[in-house]
């Protein structure tokens, strides 16, 4: 028989090691996921550039993007539909005018703008946004418009309401089309990869509204004929390719399986039956591979919140041309700018950038001067000691 003493403290072990495994969870990142291929994940560092940063704008709220335009000034979009431009010289006008019928409130309302690629002859700007609730209804709407941006660049013309889609990035090619990536949760599991719905897709229209004639659904039956690719988580920066005019982008996965994708018309790009990311608990989600879903060119595993994509086309900073820059907007890998060395289609190396700053980078563009601008978030955490206006830094080699 066990004597009470000893009693007593087989008791407070087995508590003392209760409370030891409430305290230390498992780790959810330990058992990362293996790659399709060689490659695909954890590219090597490449050496640090030398940069210098000079802030160029404070006092953002709610920062969404950065557009460049032919006369390398730069428009700054914050969530509330303030427009503001940096000229060249660097002073700045503000706000905008003119702007298309945006619901009035706080938060992410304007989600993006995109100047079309031929903007030196159009001066056409594309805007995402929430609309007012129509007359007699409760809940807004997600529209996609355009507008004329004025000589003087203090309004905008001539709105045109290109149609109702939930856009959350948005980007235009010299044919005359305009892509659209939406947003398509776990929860919302059957409509992502269902071909009806606008849930986490990338879209396609023309600049005037309508269907271009060789979208990969039209004709189909029951079919949303706009959707271009399917099985997309947030898609939260998206470039055309300046060589192979093809649409490139970044996702957000869940827990890790941040993914770099160049996105093809009617493939199927895997989520959320297929992904590198984990539930937030640690536990999976599916697999990472399967037949007929498209692999991602390189994913990130934990995550980094991407967010914001260029591609470096002038050379201004040594060696950087062709290289991709991604904004971070999370902790696990570091808030920074990510500078991806690309071979092809293929992540040879990449260099953090702007990591001592910690700082959530919201987009990332680059001047056709070859100046590279950051857009960093706003944060109002003043619990985790994170209270930042939203800023746009200005990069220039050392
Ligand atoms: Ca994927």
């Amino acid at each position: 028989m066990l004597k009470p003493r000893l009693y007593c403290f087989l008791i407070w072990a087995f508590a003392a090691n209760l409370a030891l495994a409430a305290d230390t969870p498992p780790d959810p990142f330990a058992n990362p996921p293996s790659p399709t291929f060689i490659g695909q994940t954890a590219a090597p560092q490449a050496s640090q550039t030398n940069i210098r940063l000079e802030i160029v704008l404070s006092g953002l709220q709610v920062s969404r993007a950065l557009v460049t335009l032919p006369d390398n000034s730069v428009l700054v979009s914050e969530g509330s539909g303030n427009i503001q431009v940096i000229h060249p010289d660097g002073s700045i006008t503000s706000p905008i005018g003119g702007m298309p019928p945006l619901r009035s409130g706080e938060g992410r309302i304007l989600m993006d703008i995109a100047a079309d690629a031929n903007f030196e002859q159009s001066r056409r700007i594309y805007f995402a946004y929430e609309a007012a609730a129509p007359a007699g209804e409760e809940e807004s709407i997600q529209q996609v418009a355009s507008g004329i941006l004025s000589l003087d660049m203090t309004h905008f013309e001539n709105i045109q309401i290109l149609g109702n889609y939930p856009g959350r990035r948005l980007a235009s090619t010299s044919d005359g089309k305009l892509y659209i990536t939406t947003i398509g949760y776990l929860e919302q599991r059957p409509e992502v990869m269902g071909l009806t719905t606008f849930t986490g897709k990338v879209l396609r229209i023309n600049t005037d509204g309508s269907i271009p004639h060789d979208n990969p659904y039209l004709g189909l039956t029951n079919v949303r004929p706009e959707i271009y690719a399917t099985g997309h988580r947030d898609q939260d920066g998206i470039i055309i390719h300046p060589e192979t005019s093809e649409l490139w982008s970044i996702e957000h996965g869940p827990m890790g399986g941040d993914e770099l994708n160049v996105v093809r018309p009617g493939l199927n790009y895997g989520w959320p039956y297929i992904t590198y990311g984990k539930n937030y608990d640690g536990t999976e989600i599916g697999p990472t591979e399967w037949d007929g879903v498209t692999q991602p060119l390189y994913y990130w595993f934990p995550s980094l919140a991407p967010s914001g994509l260029a591609m470096v086309q002038q050379d201004l900073f040594p060696g950087w041309q062709g290289s991709l820059l991604v904004g971070s907007l999370s902790a696990p890998q570091g808030r920074c700018l990510i500078r991806l060395v690309m071979d092809g289609e293929r992540v040879i190396a990449e260099e953090h950038l702007l990591v001592d700053l910690d700082r959530r980078v919201r987009d990332v563009v680059e001047t056709p001067d070859g100046s590279i601008y950051v857009l960093l978030d706003s944060e109002n955490n003043a619990d985790a000691g994170r209270v930042f206006p939203g800023e746009v830094l200005k990069l220039m080699p050392h």
